[in-house]
This record gives structure tokens, C-alpha cells and sequence, in this order.
């Protein structure tokens, strides 16, 4: 099978971008189906390092085509930014096409997006203020602007003015902001469009005919299962689908298609934004493991929350995405510890949970049940075959997989993409 999904098994961040980066050299299309730049990747190649956002991790490599599907909610001025630092780079944005049928992120999703947030107040979402939200319920209420309509002269002006208008009525009256500038849009948003036309075609034609012609595919998963719209901790979630399921609808591609489903999984767990953590380590281990892991976000900078791994969450994923194997990624960040804890199950009160519970209140009184492994004290980072990693290393890999019951096919000892063991 030709095809193959990479997601985030816990709540973003996991690395993705480095095994899509990796993956891709042998793709030949890669594939955004949700979210939008929300996202952000951090790719390593030799001494640069490449933040993405909007556009998929394969345009680093020279023959990849890069898909940015109908799934996708698309902003313009992001994406523009995004082209001209490749650019500035060295690189060629040649291979980017994006889907006419995505829906597109404009100034006022983003102000709303704002708004909204400092209006939930304590009870905040912790969104990344990119309008994504907003404008996913814009394309659910069938009031949004796709692409295909926003590079048609004809159409998109007189759309975009009454959008915001009725936008500037909400945010003027619902929440007492500023309203946004008109005319001033309508001219920027044109001349955006202009610039974009040339990157917009029917997504989906190009994916199926590259697999006719029995070439690979790699859909590219942003953010990660727990922060899914019906799988993730409601409602402290994304507005959109980064499981498997998710792929298919936001790429335009048959459920059948897809052969291997890779569940990206950080060696710990990490959160940005609020709710409910069951291993987050609200001290000293927490802190190094933060600092080792570099642990901020790549779209916000923002710290991220930082705990154990927790095996209930990666078992919960296995079975809402039909995960075929496990990357385990950011071992590295683990070396020193003198113990490592893996959270198995929960204590719910007299209970025993295993099963990852759709009630945020039942979630945030679980204590997490752990199993301790011992740690290893070796620098692991230049360690090119699993036999050649510490014996506590190999062991907590292979604890990992008993308790999922999922080969770790891929473990990364570190940033670089010369810092991968591919497990045969
Ligand atoms: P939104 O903006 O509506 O999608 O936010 C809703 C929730 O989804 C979380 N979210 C993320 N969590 C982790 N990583 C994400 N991407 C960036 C990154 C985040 C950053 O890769 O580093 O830079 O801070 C991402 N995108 C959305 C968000 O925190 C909310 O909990
Ligand atoms: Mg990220």
C-alpha cells in the first residue's frame, strides 16, 4: 500500500514534521488535510531550521509535490509569509498546490478567534488566536469563502464586502471591538488572491492520479488525536479532524487507499493550552523536562505542559485512528533521569480506568497508575541502530510496545534527520 497517514497520538507536537520530513524523501506527495497554520513544525536539515506552518513538511525535498487539501483552512497572509522565507532561503515553492475547495482564514476569523477567548475569560480555550475556529464555523454554517471563490474577481468582492460587514456587526456588538477596515481589506485580500491564483488546482485530481500511477503518498497530520473535534478533550480541542478518519475527508481520498497509519508518540506527554492533564508534572521533573525538550510552541512560543507518558492516551489513539505501528520520538530528552515513570491506567476513585473518558470531570479527579523503568545515563543522540541503545533505552521502547501492542518502528534520538532509528 502506497499510501500512509502520520498523526499525532497525544496532543500535537509529537515531532511530526521531523517523520514527515524523513518520510517524504521517498514521497512523492505530501498532503495537509486539516487545520491550518495553527500548526507549526520544526524541521532540521544540516544548520537551518525550518519553522513550518500552512505549507506541508515535504518542501524541503526537491521532487515532492505539496498539497495543501480542501480540509485545510488557508490564510492567505500566513501562506505569503510562509513562501517569501522559503524563499529568502533558497528554496522553491514551485510544488505547492492548494485545494480550490478549502476554506480561506481572513482578518476577521482571526479577531473573532481573539474576542472570543478573552470573553470565555478563566474558561479559555487557549487557542492560538489564528482564526481557525472561527472559520471552521464559518464553512459549517455554509457562510465561509472557499478558494475557488476567493481568486474569482467576480465573485469574491462583493462576498468578502457583505462577510465583513456582518463580521464587524459581531464584532462591534457582541463583544464592543473595533470594526475591521473595508475597503482596505478588500484591496490587501485582492491583491493576495492575485498572488495565490497561480497555487490553486483540484487537489484531489492530483492526489488520485498519483496513486494510480502507484506512486506515495504521505498525509501529513497537524496538531494530534486529543486535540480531535470528537475524540479530544471537548472542548479544549481544535476545530478540526487530525485523526485518520480526518485524512481521508480533508484530502479527498477513499477510506481504502490507506495502508499504514503512523502514530507520531513523544517519549513523554505535552500540552499547550488549558484542560485536563493526568500526567503533567507540576515541579522540578516537569521543568527538565521542558528545558531538554525545548518544549515551547513553534507557533506561539508558548510553554508547553509537560508530563509522563501516558500509555491509556496512546491506547485510545491506536483504536480511533487504527494505528499500524508507533514513531517514538524525543527519547533523547529522557536520558539522565534516573527513573522514568509510564502512566497504564487510571485511578478513578475506587476505579480502575482504561480506557481514556469522554467526561472532562471524571478526567480531571483520575490519578495516573505508573509503572517505573529504570533510566540511562548515555548520550544517545548518535546511536544509529535500536541493538546499539542502552539496555534501559531498548527496554522502555519495548515496554511501550507490550503495553500498546504496536511495533515502535521509528525511534528519534534527536533533532537532526541523520538522528533517526528506522527499525526493520
Ligand atoms: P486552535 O487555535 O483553535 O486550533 O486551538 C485549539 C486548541 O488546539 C491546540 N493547538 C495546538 N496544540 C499543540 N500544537 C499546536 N500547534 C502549535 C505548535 C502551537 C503553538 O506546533 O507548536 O505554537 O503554541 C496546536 N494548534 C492548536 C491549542 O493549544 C488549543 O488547546
Ligand atoms: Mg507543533
Amino acid at each position: 500500500m502506497s499510501t500512509v497517514v502520520i498523526l499525532g497520538a497525544q496532543w500535537g507536537d509529537e515531532g511530526k514534521g521531523k517523520v514527515i520530513d524523513y518520510l517524504a524523501r521517498e514521497a512523492n506527495v505530501v498532503v495537509r488535510g486539516q487545520g491550518g497554520n495553527n500548526a507549526g513544525h520544526s524541521v532540521v536539515v544540516g544548520k537551518e531550521k525550518y519553522a513550518l506552518h500552512l505549507i506541508p513538511s515535504g518542501i524541503l525535498n526537491e521532487d515532492t509535490i505539496n498539497v495543501i487539501g480542501n480540509g485545510v483552512v488557508f490564510d492567505p497572509e500566513g501562506f505569503l509569509n510562509e513562501i517569501d522565507g522559503l524563499k529568502h532561503k533558497g528554496l522553491s515553492v514551485d510544488s505547492i498546490k492548494v485545494s480550490d475547495r478549502a476554506h480561506v482564514v481572513f482578518p476577521y476569523h482571526r479577531e473573532i478567534d481573539r474576542l472570543a477567548e478573552e470573553a470565555r475569560g478563566q474558561d479559555m480555550i487557549g487557542t492560538t488566536k489564528k482564526g481557525i475556529g472561527p472559520c471552521y464555523m464559518d464553512k459549517v454554517e455554509r457562510s465561509g469563502i472557499r478558494m475557488c471563490d476567493f481568486i474569482d474577481p467576480e465573485i469574491f468582492e462583493p462576498l468578502f464586502r457583505s462577510r465583513i460587514q456582518s463580521k464587524n456587526e459581531i464584532i462591534v456588538k457582541i463583544y464592543g471591538g473595533e470594526p475591521l477596515p473595508e475597503d482596505e481589506l478588500v484591496a490587501t485580500y485582492t491583491a493576495y488572491a492575485k498572488r495565490i491564483k497561480p497555487f490553486v488546482a483540484d487537489t484531489s485530481v492530483i492526489v488520485y492520479d498519483a496513486l494510480r500511477r502507484n506512486e506515495k503518498v504521505l498525509l501529513e497530520g497537524a496538531q494530534g488525536t486529543l486535540l480531535d473535534l470528537d475524540y479530544g478533550t471537548y472542548p479544549y480541542v481544535t476545530s478540526s479532524h487530525p485523526t485518520s478518519g480526518g485524512f481521508t475527508i480533508g484530502s479527498g481520498i477513499g477510506p481504502g487507499e490507506i495502508g499504514e497509519v503512523i502514530g507520531i508518540t513523544k517519549a513523554y506527554t505535552t500540552r499547550v493550552g488549558l484542560g485536563p492533564f493526568v500526567t503533567e508534572l507540576d515541579d522540578a521533573v516537569g521543568e527538565r523536562i521542558r528545558v531538554a525538550g525545548n518544549e515551547f510552541g513553534t507557533t506561539t512560543g508558548r510553554p508547553r505542559r509537560c508530563g509522563w507518558l501516558d500509555t491509556v492516551m496512546v491506547n485510545y489513539s491506536k483504536r480511533v485512528n487504527g494505528m499500524t505501528c508507533i514513531a517514538l520520538m524525543l527519547v533523547d530528552v529522557l536520558t539522565g533521569f534516573d527513573e522514568i515513570k509510564i502512566c497504564t491506567a487510571y485511578k478513578y476513585g475506587d476505579e480502575v480506568i482504561e480506557h481514556f473518558p469522554a467526561s472532562l470531570n471524571v478526567l480531571a479527579k483520575c490519578e495516573p497508575i505508573y509503572e517505573t523503568l529504570p533510566g540511562w545515563k548515555e548520550d544517545i543522540s548518535g546511536i544509529e541502530s535500536f541493538e546499539a541503545l542502552p539496555e534501559n533505552a531498548q527496554n522502555y521502547v519495548r515496554r511501550i510496545e507490550a503495553l500498546v501492542g504496536l511495533p515502535v518502528k521509528i525511534v528519534s534520538v534527536g533533532p537532526k534527520r541523520t538522528e533517526t532509528i528506522v527499525r526493520g
